[in-house]
């Protein structure tokens, strides 16, 4: 809490173009909380760079995710919008979470597993560290809520952890957060393979729809979406391929999985693709043209940016300071 407001925490990092799984499991969810929580929306920069980035694209994606918080119906007015980096304290109280923080629980987290996989040319400290910043950001507001998709519950798990660690081993501190991951939505899967969670790091394009696709391109992709060779559109546990596309139609519609087999009886999966995909168009075109006007206006994200630093920092120091004294540091 922060006065008599609930707190909201979540961030995307500038990592690569945002797919329709950051849209669906995050970034939609994110206006509900605008009205009654204190909300902070973060482009985290520095978990961005836990994987190589190529610095120009790292600074234009940057302001790229910004706009697309806006495009998707954060107001700056409302919503504390701000880039990670630019409030220091994310970085001073990782160090000091770090401190509290296990190895043991550090290399149990399947995140890890999986990038470290991914990129073993690149095993470094920071991806290993990477939730103990992520418990930095969220901690550092008195966070009760983060929505995020299915994927990051670990990590909030982790972050409710050292919170208790820390308050048992100190006093009442930090806000104990919980994850809010709605079910519809929470883990969009690859177009080419089903069985793998959609990432924006994704380098087979055609697996992953991205929020700015055009119709043409969304449709394409959902026309060569991996599917199985039965003909029904129903959800069963052997139809990875299309219940995902159900799930992903289901989000975008409203349609419950009742009204989608009944809509699609007796159709094949070629009508029911392009169903989705035009579906999956129409809902994020006025997305899409909000953020290109957005995108026009430099200063204006600028202007965001700088005025959510300093709003964050506020917040943050409060915790920080609180922290320092009760760890012992001098003040
Ligand atoms: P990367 O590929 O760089 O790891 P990512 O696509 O997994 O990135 P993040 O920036 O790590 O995206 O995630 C931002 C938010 O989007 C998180 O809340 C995460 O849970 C959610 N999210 C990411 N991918 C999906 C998905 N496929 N389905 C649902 N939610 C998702
Ligand atoms: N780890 C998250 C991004 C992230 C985040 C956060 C999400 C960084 N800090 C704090 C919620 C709250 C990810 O990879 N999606």
């Amino acid at each position: 809490m922060l006065g008599d407001k609930k707190v909201t925490f979540s961030g995307v990092q500038p990592s690569g173009n945002l797919t329709i799984g950051n849209y669906l499991g995050a970034l939609r969810n994110f206006s509900k909380y605008s009205e009654e929580f204190q909300t902070f929306y973060c482009v985290v920069d520095m978990h961005a760079i836990t994987v190589r980035q190529i610095p120009a694209e790292l600074r234009r994606r940057t302001y790229e995710t910004l706009a697309l918080y806006i495009a998707c119906g954060l107001d700056p007015e409302k919503n504390c919008l701000y880039v990670q980096s630019h409030v220091p304290a994310h970085a001073e109280l990782s160090w000091i979470l770090n401190c509290y923080t296990m190895f043991g629980e550090l290399g149990r987290m399947t995140q890890f597993k999986d990038k470290s996989a991914k990129h073993a040319d690149n095993i470094n400290a920071g991806l290993f560290t990477y939730p103990t910043l992520m418990a930095a950001d969220i901690l550092l507001y008195q966070t009760d809520v983060v929505p995020v998709g299915i994927d990051q519950k670990q990590h909030v798990e982790l972050a409710r952890n050292i919170a208790n660690r820390f308050n048992q081993a100190y006093s009442e501190t930090f806000t104990v957060p919980e994850p809010i991951i709605e079910k519809s939505g929470m883990k969009i899967m690859s177009l080419a393979d089903p069985t793998k969670k959609m990432s924006k790091s994704d380098e087979n394009t055609n697996a992953v729809v991205y929020i700015l696709d055009d119709k043409d391109t969304i449709i394409r992709k959902f026309k060569r979406a991996v599917t199985d060779s039965d003909t029904e559109i129903r959800y069963a546990e052997s139809k990875d391929g299309i219940n995902n596309l159900m799930s992903i139609y289901s989000c975008f519609t409203g349609k419950s999985f009742g009204e989608i087999e009944a809509e699609f009886a007796g159709r094949g999966y070629g009508d029911f693709k392009l169903a989705v995909g035009e579906a999956c168009a129409d809902a994020l075109a006025p997305v899409q043209a909000k953020y290109n006007e957005l995108l026009s206006d430099k200063a204006y994200l600028e202007n965001v940016m700088k005025n959510g630093a300093e709003q964050a920092s506020y917040f943050a120091r409060k915790t920080l300071t609180k922290v320092k004294k009760k760890i012992g540091f001098v003040i």
